[in-house]
């Protein structure tokens, strides 16, 4: 494979940002690229990548200039088949990307999840209760993971879209092989082949409308296909949208505002006193950690950025991990701080493709945060924190925490 050559002038770089070693540490890889330059070439993988807030930020407003339709992976669709049928949502620029963002955005509105609120309140409780039952002397000792970042969401999100019980096991392999499928065909992508046919297949049969439960938000996509909002034959592209990017990632941003907490007290105290600060803990640590760290788009013509021309048809590597660090645009932005308004973050995207399942993200952290802040006087760290790695998700495998209750 030839790749693309860089044009003179361009800062080089020839670190491999999906090696082991920097998915497992990004930061210091972050800010030698925003140093480096607005635009820096990737020689490894023969990509342009931005690193600095303003840049990126500029780029996820432009989606006529950098588009997502051509694949937002390494991989460009224009020249290579895709490994799965590409998103209506994700991987679509208007006009074919309108109707089923207008839609899901609808059916994933705060208006529309109300109906959820008191249910995941009661669930979030209730985990915590049955959590903290095991606490010795007022004290627990846990791996967070297995026992509340991944296993509130498995509680609650399945349910709510309507799946069966059966093979829910399913969801995250499947989503953590498809966010290691945007980045290169490397040694995670290699590990994570192994039952992935079997994942997609059982993910693609929960998309049929007679698989899903009649009052859950999954049948509430067939019942905008039966509106003529969408089309059926959209219909279960979208729900495995819900499925694909639903899971994982909430999953690692609850472990996110975790080890934030856990790493500052002041800020768990601040947080008790006024638990309103719930979805501000969010925000900020999915500002600090980005749970998802990267994503392509591609240069639609000569795209001019600053002094740089990215030619047409060529990937650039955009690092919301990096923009949410960014000291050009934030003050401390290595600080756990709810002082601070993270809005503005890049962590959900920004522009007409930012998140659309955000809202289900803050109302089941919100539940949780508020579920523990009532149970709980301290968090502290009982162990280092494991990373879980992926191509694309800052993701955590371990993470050992003492709870002191209330
Ligand atoms: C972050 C996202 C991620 C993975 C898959 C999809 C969306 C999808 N958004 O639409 O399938």
């Amino acid at each position: 494979m030839t790749l693309p050559i860089a044009p003179p002038s361009l800062p080089l770089s020839d670190e491999d940002p999906f090696s082991a070693e920097l998915l497992d540490e990004p930061a210091p890889f972050h800010e030698r690229l925003r140093d480096a330059g607005e635009v820096v070439f990737l020689e490894r993988y023969g990509v342009y990548a931005m690193g600095r807030y303003a840049t990126v930020h500029a780029a996820l407003t432009d989606w006529q200039q950098f588009i997502s339709s051509a694949g937002v992976g390494v991989s460009n669709f224009r020249k290579e088949q895709p490994w799965r049928p590409p998103s209506l949502l994700l991987e679509a620029d208007p006009p074919a990307h309108n109707a089923p963002r207008a839609s899901l955005a609808k059916i994933l509105s705060p208006r529309s999840l109300r109906a959820y609120v008191p249910i995941w309140e009661a669930a979030a409780e209730r985990h915590v209760e049955e959590l903290l039952a095991d606490a010795v002397d007022g004290v627990l000792e846990i791996d967070a993971v297995p026992t509340i970042t991944e296993a509130f969401p498995l509680r609650v999100f399945p349910d709510a879209v309507g799946l069966e019980r059966d093979g829910r096991e399913h969801l995250l392999p499947y989503g953590d092989f498809v966010f290691n499928a945007f980045g290169p065909h490397n040694f995670l992508v290699e590990a994570g082949s192994v039952g992935v046919s079997e994942h997609a297949a059982w993910i693609a049969r929960q998309c049929e409308r007679d698989r899903l439960d009649p009052t859950g938000i999954g049948a509430s996509v067939w019942a905008a296909a039966d509106r003529g909002d969408i089309t059926e034959q959209q219909a279960p592209l979208i729900i495995r949208s819900i499925l694909t990017a639903g899971v994982d990632t909430t999953i690692h941003a609850l472990s996110a505002v975790l080890h934030a907490v856990a790493n500052a007290p002041n800020q768990w105290a601040a947080l008790r006193a006024e638990p309103s600060l719930a979805r501000r803990a969010f925000d900020e640590a999915i500002r600090l950690e980005s749970p998802v760290q990267t994503f392509f788009r591609t240069a639609n013509g000569d795209v001019r950025i600053g002094g740089t021309v990215v030619p047409d048809g060529q990937k650039i590597l955009m690092f919301l991990g990096s923009a949410n660090r960014d000291p050009r645009h934030w003050d401390h932005p290595d600080d756990f701080d709810l002082g601070r308004d993270p809005s503005g973050h890049v962590g959900f995207g920004m522009g007409i493709h930012q998140c659309v399942g955000q809202h289900v993200a803050r109302l089941e952290a919100t539940a949780l945060l508020k579920a523990l802040a009532a149970r709980v006087r301290a968090i502290e760290p009982a162990g280092p924190i494991r990373r879980h790695l992926n191509n694309t998700l800052h993701a955590t495998a371990s993470l050992p925490l003492r709870l002191a209750l209330a």
